[in-house]
C-alpha cells in the first residue's frame, strides 16, 4: 500500500523537473500563443516568507494554467538587490553589501526550488548586476538626453534615520516609508524625472486598464495624478506691479471672495509683507516650517495666520481685499496663493470665522447661512451677488465667468495636478550610480554610453558606508575624481545613486532578452513578448512601482523602442498573510516561518491552504487555515490514483455516465473560475469530484470503470495549477508520462453539460394536463411556478382561481381549483 508521503514526493520531482525542464520559454515563433506571466520580483531580504508564499501561489496558477493548455509561456524571475537594508547590513557586520544580498539571493533561490513556482530559471536577473545597471544607466542617459531628467534645487523631504533625500511618495503621513522616521524638510538640489509631463497620459491611459486592474488601484493612481480642473485669476496687489495668480476650481464664486492667502513659506509671502508685519510674520513662517504637509492640509487643526499688511483688488469688481499668510495654502501647489471664498469652502470658512473676516454668500443652495452655522455650503445652486453670472448654475457660471476673465485679460481656464516631478537621486551607496560628470567648465557631462557601466567601487565597506548626510561614495577619491568626457579636465562623478524604484521599473523588459548586449532589450523580443497578459503582487505597489513602470513604458513608447503604452494588461493584488488578526513580523512575534510549514506539510499543502483560504485579493490569517485537512485531502487525490492504476485505461465513454457528468461539468467550471481569478472556488470544484470519484470507487461502479480513470486523470491535470507536486506523482502513478505540465488542459465534453431531465406530471383537478421537462434537482417552488406557466394549465384552470397546489418535485404538480 503507497502512502501519501510530500517529502518524498517533492524530492523525486524536484529533480525530475530540473531534468525536463518544462518551464523555459521559447524564443522562436514555433506557432504556439504566448503568453507573458509576470510576479512582482522579490527584495532579497532573508529567506522567503509566507507574503511570498501567498504571492507565488497566487502568480503560478495563470502561468500553470497557460503551459497546460500548451502556450508558449515567459515566466520568470529575477531579484531587486539594490537597497537600504544591504547597506546597513553591511554596516553593521563590517562587510559590503553586496556579501549578504548575493547570499540572501542564494537562499530565496534555494527556497523558490523547493517551492516550484514554474519559472524560467534561465533568464533570472538581479536589478546589482553591473550588466543589469548598465541598461539602468543608460536609460537615465536617454531621459537626460529628452530633458526628462534634470537637476534642481528646493524642499525635499529628508530621512534624518537614513540620512537620505526620500521621494513624495516615500513619505507616508509625515513618516520615512522604509524606516518609520519623521522627516525633516532640507533644501537641496536633487535629480528629478519629469513624470509630470506624462501627467494626462497616465490618467487617460488608464482607459486600457479599466476592467482589467482592481478598481481600487485604478482608484488611487488618480487620486495620486489628482487632476483638477478651474481657472488661473489675476489679482492686482496695491503696491507691486506684477499682478498675483491664484488657482482656484470655483471661478464662479469669484465675487465671494473676502481675503486672499499666500502660502506662509512662499517667496512671495516674504516679499510682499508690510514692514510693520514682518517680525510677526518670521516668527509663523518658521513655525510652519517645521509642520509635515498632513498637518497643513488636515480639516480637523484649528487655523493658523498673520496679516501681510497689503490688500488685493479682485478682477470683476474692483474690491479691496486683505492678503494673509497661512499654512493651510501650500507652497507647491497651484501658484501657492488662494482667494479665499469662506461661505463656500470649510477651510477659508473656518480661517474667516477664527480672525473675523467677512463671509459673504454668492451660491444660494437652499442650506442656512454658513456664517452663522459654521458650515460652508459647496454644492450647486443660484448663483447671487455676481453682477454678469447672477442667476446661472455652478457649471454655467464657471464656463461664463472664464469667458470674461479671458476678455479682459485677467484670467484663464487652468488644470493643475497633485502629482510632482520625481526625485530619484539618493545619497546612499547601494544603488545604481548616476552616470553623469560635473566638470566646472563644461557643466553636467553624461558619461558616455560606450564606458557604461560606472560600476560601484569595491573598497567601500562597514563603516566607509555609513550615512553622513552626503553619498559615501564622495569619499572613494580614486572612483571620483575622473577626468571631463568632453574637455580632458578634472572633473568629478556625480556621487549620488539612483532611487531603487528606477530598477524595478523596466526589469520586466529585460526578461524577454535578459542577455541581451546592444541595449536594455531587444526591441523584437519585446514586442514578441509584450504587454505582459498577468501581473500579480502585493498591494502596497499601487501606487509607486505601477506608476513608475507606466511612466517608463510611455517614454519607451516616444523613443520608438515599444509600441504598446501599457506594460499590464492585467493585475491582480494579492492581500497579506496575518496571524491571529495582525500582520506578521519578526518584532512582535507574529511570524510563521515558511520553511517550517514547508518540512511539516510539504510545499503543497502550503500552497493549496493559501490558494483554498478565501479569493487571492483578500487577507489569508493562518490562524485559520487548516493545513491537516488540505494534507488529508492530497492524501485522498493519491489513494484514488493507486487504485485506478491497477486497471486498464479504456473508452471513457463507456463508463458511468453520472460520473463523467461531474467530471466533465468540473472541467467546464475550473476552466472559468481560473481565468476569472477564482482559484478558491476553482479548488473547491476539484474536491467534489475527489469526493464523486471516492463514491463512484466505493459504492458505484467499482475503479475498473473507465469514467473513474477519466475522473483521476482529470483530477491530476486540473489540481496541478494548485498543488503540482501531488499532481505530478498522481499522474505518474496512473502511469501517464511525466511531466503532467504537457498533458495538455482538457476539455469538456458539451454533451455531457447538458443536464439530465425528468418529467413531469401535471395534473389539474386529478386530470394529467401536461408534461414538462425539469432538472432533477428543481426546488418545489420553481417547479410550482412552471406549471402555473403553462398555456395548456391555464386553458384547463379556464381563469379559474387556484386553491392549492401539491409538489412531489421533480415529478408530479398537482393543482386544486377553487370551486
Ligand atoms: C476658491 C474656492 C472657492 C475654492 C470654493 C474651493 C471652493 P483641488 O481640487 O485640490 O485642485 N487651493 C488652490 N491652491 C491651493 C494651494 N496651493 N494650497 C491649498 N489650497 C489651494 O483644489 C483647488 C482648490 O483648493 C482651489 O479652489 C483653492 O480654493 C484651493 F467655494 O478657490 B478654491
Ligand atoms: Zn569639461
Amino acid at each position: 500500500d503507497e502512502q501519501y508521503d510530500p517529502r518524498a514526493v517533492q524530492d523525486t520531482w524536484q529533480a525530475r523537473w530540473a531534468e525536463l525542464l518544462p518551464f523555459a520559454a521559447a524564443e522562436e515563433d514555433d506557432g504556439r500563443e504566448r503568453r507573458y506571466a509576470l510576479d512582482m520580483f522579490p527584495y532579497p531580504s532573508g529567506d522567503l516568507h509566507m507574503g511570498h508564499a501567498e504571492a507565488f501561489a497566487i502568480g503560478d496558477v495563470p502561468a500553470r494554467y497557460w503551459f497546460q493548455k500548451g502556450f508558449n509561456v515567459l515566466h520568470p524571475i529575477g531579484w531587486d538587490s539594490f537597497g537600504l537594508p544591504a547597506e546597513n547590513a553591511a554596516i553593521k557586520r563590517d562587510s559590503h553589501p553586496a556579501e549578504w544580498t548575493y547570499a540572501n539571493i542564494e537562499t530565496q533561490a534555494g527556497s523558490f526550488h523547493r517551492y516550484a513556482p514554474s519559472f524560467d530559471w534561465t533568464r533570472r536577473l538581479h536589478t546589482s548586476d553591473p550588466e543589469y545597471y548598465r541598461w539602468t544607466q543608460w536609460l537615465f542617459l536617454r531621459f537626460h538626453e529628452r530633458g526628462l531628467a534634470y537637476r534642481k534645487g528646493g524642499q525635499v523631504n529628508w530621512c534624518p534615520n537614513d540620512q537620505t533625500v526620500l521621494a513624495n511618495e516615500q513619505v507616508v503621513g509625515g513618516h520615512c516609508e522604509r524606516c518609520g522616521a519623521l522627516v525633516e524638510k532640507r533644501v537641496l538640489t536633487q535629480w528629478y524625472f519629469k513624470i509630470t509631463d506624462y501627467a494626462d497620459r497616465l490618467l487617460d491611459d488608464m482607459e486600457q486598464l479599466e476592467g482589467h486592474w482592481p478598481d481600487r488601484v485604478l482608484l488611487m493612481q488618480r487620486n495620486w495624478i489628482g487632476r483638477s480642473t478651474g481657472a488661473d485669476v489675476d489679482f492686482v496687489i496695491e503696491g507691486r506691479d506684477e499682478p498675483v495668480t491664484v488657482y482656484t476650481t470655483r471661478p464662479d464664486t469669484l465675487y465671494g471672495a473676502t481675503f486672499m492667502v499666500v502660502a506662509a513659506d512662499a517667496a512671495l509671502a516674504e516679499e510682499i509683507v508690510a514692514p510693520e508685519q514682518r517680525a510677526a510674520f518670521e516668527a509663523y513662517r518658521d513655525e510652519v516650517s517645521r509642520e509635515s504637509e498632513i498637518e497643513r492640509l488636515s480639516t480637523e487643526r484649528e487655523k493658523t495666520g498673520v496679516f501681510l499688511g497689503r490688500y488685493a483688488v479682485n478682477p470683476v469688481n474692483g474690491e479691496r481685499i486683505p492678503v494673509w499668510a497661512a499654512d493651510y495654502v501650500l507652497a507647491d501647489y497651484g501658484h501657492g496663493a488662494i482667494m479665499a471664498v469662506p461661505a463656500h469652502d470649510q477651510r477659508d470658512l473656518d480661517f474667516a470665522l477664527k480672525f473675523g473676516l467677512p463671509v459673504r454668500v454668492v451660491v444660494e443652495t437652499g442650506e442656512a447661512d454658513p456664517a452663522e452655522t459654521g458650515v460652508a455650503t459647496a454644492g450647486d445652486g443660484r448663483i447671487v451677488n455676481s453682477g454678469p453670472i447672477d442667476g446661472l448654475t455652478k457649471a454655467d457660471g464657471i464656463a461664463k465667468i472664464i469667458e470674461v476673465l479671458e476678455e479682459r485679460g485677467t484670467g484663464k481656464a487652468s488644470v493643475n495636478f497633485r502629482l510632482r516631478d520625481w526625485l530619484v537621486s539618493r545619497q546612499r551607496f547601494w544603488g545604481c550610480p548616476i552616470p553623469i560628470v560635473h566638470c566646472a567648465s563644461c557643466g553636467e557631462v553624461p558619461v558616455p554610453d560606450d564606458q557604461l557601466p560606472v560600476v560601484l567601487p569595491d573598497n567601500l565597506r562597514g563603516a566607509d558606508l555609513a550615512p553622513k548626510g552626503e553619498s559615501p561614495l564622495a569619499s572613494a577619491h580614486d572612483w571620483v575624481n575622473v577626468s571631463c568626457p568632453k574637455c580632458g579636465g578634472d572633473a568629478r562623478r556625480d556621487t549620488d545613486t539612483m532611487d531603487t524604484f528606477v530598477d524595478s521599473s523596466w526589469y520586466y523588459f529585460r526578461y524577454c532578452s535578459p542577455r541581451y548586449t546592444e541595449g536594455p532589450f531587444d526591441v523584437e523580443a519585446v514586442r514578441k513578448w509584450m504587454p505582459v497578459d498577468q501581473y500579480t503582487g502585493g498591494v502596497e505597489h499601487a501606487i509607486l512601482h505601477l506608476l513608475y513602470s507606466r511612466f517608463f513604458t510611455k517614454v519607451l513608447y516616444d523613443m520608438g523602442m515599444v509600441d504598446f503604452t501599457e506594460p499590464f494588461r492585467r493585475l491582480m493584488n494579492q492581500g497579506q498573510v496575518i496571524l491571529n488578526g495582525a500582520g506578521m513580523s519578526k518584532s512582535t512575534g507574529n511570524l510563521v516561518d515558511l520553511g517550517e510549514q514547508i518540512d511539516e506539510f510539504g510545499v503543497d499543502v502550503v500552497r493549496l491552504a493559501m490558494l483554498f483560504s478565501g479569493p487571492p485579493e483578500d487577507d489569508i490569517d493562518w490562524a485559520d487555515v487548516s493545513p491537516h485537512g488540505m494534507l488529508k485531502f492530497l492524501g485522498r487525490v493519491h489513494r484514488i490514483a493507486a487504485e485506478v492504476a491497477s486497471e486498464p485505461g479504456a473508452d471513457p465513454a463507456k463508463g458511468d455516465a453520472a460520473l463523467r457528468r461531474v467530471t466533465h461539468r468540473t472541467i467546464d467550471e475550473v476552466t472559468s473560475l481560473v481565468e476569472a481569478g477564482r482559484f478558491n472556488v476553482a479548488i473547491a470544484r476539484i474536491m467534489e469530484l475527489v469526493s464523486a470519484a471516492r463514491r463512484a470507487i466505493d459504492s458505484g461502479p467499482g475503479a475498473a470503470d473507465p469514467a473513474v480513470r477519466e475522473a483521476a486523470e482529470t483530477i491530476a491535470v486540473t489540481l496541478s495549477l494548485f498543488a503540482p507536486y501531488t499532481a505530478e506523482e498522481a499522474w505518474s502513478v496512473l502511469r501517464r508520462p511525466a511531466p503532467v505540465i504537457r498533458a495538455g488542459w482538457p476539455e469538456a465534453d458539451p454533451a455531457l453539460l447538458v443536464e439530465e431531465s425528468v418529467t413531469c406530471v401535471v395534473q389539474v383537478a386529478g386530470k394529467v394536463r401536461d408534461r414538462l421537462d425539469v432538472p432533477p434537482a428543481i426546488a418545489a417552488d420553481e417547479l410550482e411556478r412552471l406549471a402555473l406557466a403553462s398555456p395548456k394549465v391555464r386553458d384547463a384552470l379556464g381563469g379559474a382561481d387556484v386553491a392549492k397546489v401539491i409538489v412531489r418535485a421533480p415529478k408530479i404538480v398537482n393543482i386544486v381549483p377553487k370551486r
